[in-house]
């Protein structure tokens, strides 16, 4: 990649307000809980999103239980699991994987990575933080509230969401509802942030190709958050109304249990839809932000330029543009228009040429790369197997004939998993283990971060690999118990308990992480200001963990792309992002600015 000097680019927009014109708190309550650093709100946002994730992953080992061992455990009964199943899978898609990369990840890395003091408004950034918290919070009450949380599934679908009958009918959907549009409030103002600072507050020289992956991912996410929750903030106001005052935009003239409803006239698949504009889409505000940072993850650890950056680019804006058009494969089986059907289909299709561009990629960045298998590499590694095998299996319910007979069973939850729970959260961890040098100024312990890694790794194969053969024999999905049914073989039942043993584990060694999170915050071996001979800002900043207004006196000034690993005739294996090019002198009062 040839550099341009940054007074050779004509639409640079510097973002120079000096150090002094932030915010500065005096108060501990002033760094901590009105901060308007948005590293401290990113610190937040992670810390919030892993701490309710956990629940989600307790829930999930609960439900393992009582599917690998039927009738042992007194306390799950056929309601509870339907609560765990909705709980889990809402808290994981939303309030621990959307929250973490764009609240979390978004927060530390956007002003860091492109050379920015901070977000550019601070305060309604602040905000977005305490909304999101106050959603978590009004999510966990709805454990308490009369009835329990609801167990109408993640997808939430009227009528059955609301109607007597269904766990947590009451109570716990108007929670979810409620807490669902605060969410999307809080999300609303973070994410204006983090668009609106990619677009202006970039630093000299830092064109938008010349933006690390990263950014490209999240900011990309955050424009498709944008666009797509809104459908979810409808739905969920409509169907709170449709509960609390008896309005009839999803449910229709019904008999429920023997009584005549005094609703009549709504369209249940008109949630459907709205809900699926917006969940399609939000597979790929989890899967673009990662998509992002495995990029970055494969050049730095390989130490290689990034195979084919515009492309990469490129297949991210394609990607994010198509799966607005692809929403109604999750409603094969509600009665489409086959011709409709068709269309979903061949759309769907479509999206697999730039995603599968995005791998061949980033095995060509590894070609021949001088690949350190660092714990973060490990986990980047992970994700493109994982992410492979979720994938093909897409291509498989993707066509309508193959997924009717597969939708609602565990073959689909073994799909989903694979391509967007293991594989978005083998990303988390190696992100984590990748910046938390910059974030504490301590590395993680790598024998810790490698037995954490394996383990998770392999265990997941373990828990999804043998599902897929689950769902082959017609093991149903959201289902508390499936014994005494003449199609489901006693193989069946021995798998689950393979399966749950395995979920255990997995499950156990997340704890290992979390000691290795805290013990290295004290312990752990110091990492300098660029642990990893990273090019990018972030890595090269005057402090670790940097301080607020990121830079000091002056930002950086940006003379080349965020990839220059190995670059021939350089005796450094990288250069980083705001090092002047030799062959001009390398003016130092260029540096200042
Ligand atoms: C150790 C990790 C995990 C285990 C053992 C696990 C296990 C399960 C189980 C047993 C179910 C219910 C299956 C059923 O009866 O239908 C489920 C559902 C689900 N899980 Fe996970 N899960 C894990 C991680 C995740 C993650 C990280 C995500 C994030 C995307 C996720 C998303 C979901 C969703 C969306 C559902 C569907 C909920 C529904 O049907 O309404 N899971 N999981
Ligand atoms: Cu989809």
């Amino acid at each position: 990649m040839s550099y341009v000097a940054h007074d050779e680019t004509p639409f640079a927009r510097p973002a120079e307000i000096g150090e002094v014109e932030l915010y500065h708190p005096k108060t501990f309550i002033g760094k901590y809980i009105w901060s308007q650093d948005a590293k401290v709100i990113g610190v937040q946002y992670a810390i919030t999103a892993i701490a309710v994730g956990l629940v989600a992953l307790v829930l999930s080992g609960i439900m393992r239980l009582q599917l690998g061992f039927p009738h042992t455990f007194s306390f799950i009964n056929p309601s509870n699991y339907l609560q765990f199943v909705t709980m889990h899978g809402m808290i994981m898609v939303v309030y621990l994987l959307t929250a973490l990369f764009l609240g979390g990840f978004g927060n530390y890395l956007i002003p860091l990575m492109i050379g920015a003091r901070d977000m550019v408004f601070p305060y309604v950034n602040m905000i977005s933080y305490w909304v999101y918290l106050f959603a978590v919070l009004l999510l966990m009450a709805s454990f308490f509230v009369p009835g329990g949380s609801t167990g109408a599934g993640w997808t939430m679908y009227p009528p059955q969401a609301i109607l007597e009958g269904t766990p947590g009918a009451h109570w716990g959907i108007i929670l979810m509802l409620v807490s669902l549009a605060f969410f999307i409030i809080g999300f609303t103002m973070g994410g204006l942030n983090y668009v609106v600072t990619v677009l202006q507050a970039r630093t000299r020289g830092m064109t938008m190709m010349r933006l690390p992956l990263t950014v490209w991912g999240i900011f990309m996410a955050t424009i498709l958050a944008l666009l797509a929750f809104p459908a979810l903030f409808v739905s969920a106001i409509m169907m709170t109304l449709d509960q609390a005052l008896g309005t009839s935009f999803f449910i229709p003239a019904l008999v429920s249990k023997g009584q005549h409803l005094d609703h009549n006239g709504g369209s249940p698949v008109l949630f459907q839809h709205l809900f699926w504009f917006f969940g399609h889409p939000e597979v790929y505000i989890v899967a673009l932000p990662a998509f992002g940072i495995v990029s970055d993850l494969i050049a730095v650890h390989a130490r290689k330029n990034i195979f084919g950056y515009r492309m990469m680019v490129w297949a991210i804006l394609i990607i994010g543009g198509l799966s607005f058009i692809v929403w109604a494969h999750h409603m094969y089986v509600s009665g489409m228009n086959p011709y409709f059907g068709f269309f979903f289909a061949t759309t769907t299709l479509i999206i697999a040429v730039p995603t599968a561009l995005k791998v061949y990629n980033w095995v060509l960045t590894l070609w021949r790369g001088n690949i350190h298998f660092t714990v973060p590499m490990l986990f980047a590694i992970g994700f493109i197997f994982t992410f492979v095998n979720g994938g093909l299996t897409g291509l498989f319910l993707g066509n309508v004939p193959i997924d009717i007979p597969l939708s609602k069973t565990m073959f689909v939850v073994a799909h989903f998993h694979m391509v967007m729970a293991v594989s978005p959260v083998l990303v988390v961890f190696g992100a984590i283990y990748h910046w938390y040098p910059k974030i504490t100024g301590r590395m993680l312990n790598d024998s810790l971060g490698k037995f954490h890694f394996w383990v998770t790794f392999v265990g997941s194969y373990a828990i999804y690999y043998p599902m897929h053969y689950l769902g082959f024999l017609g093991v149903p999905r959201r289902y508390y118990a499936v014994e005494n049914l003449d199609f489901i073989p006693q193989s069946a039942h021995s798998l689950n308990v393979a399966i749950t043993i395995a979920a255990l584990v997995v499950g156990a060694v997340q704890l290992v992480f979390l000691y290795n999170l805290v013990w290295s915050y004290f312990k752990g071996k110091p990492g300098g200001d660029n642990p990893w001979n990273a090019t990018t800002l972030e890595w090269q900043t005057a402090h670790t963990p940097p301080t607020h207004g990121n830079f000091g006196e002056s930002l950086p000034v940006v003379y080349r792309w965020a990839y220059d690993y190995s670059v021939p005739g350089v005796e450094a294996d990288f250069i980083p992002q705001n090092q002047p090019p030799a062959t001009r002198g390398g003016n130092p009062g260029e540096q200042s600015s």
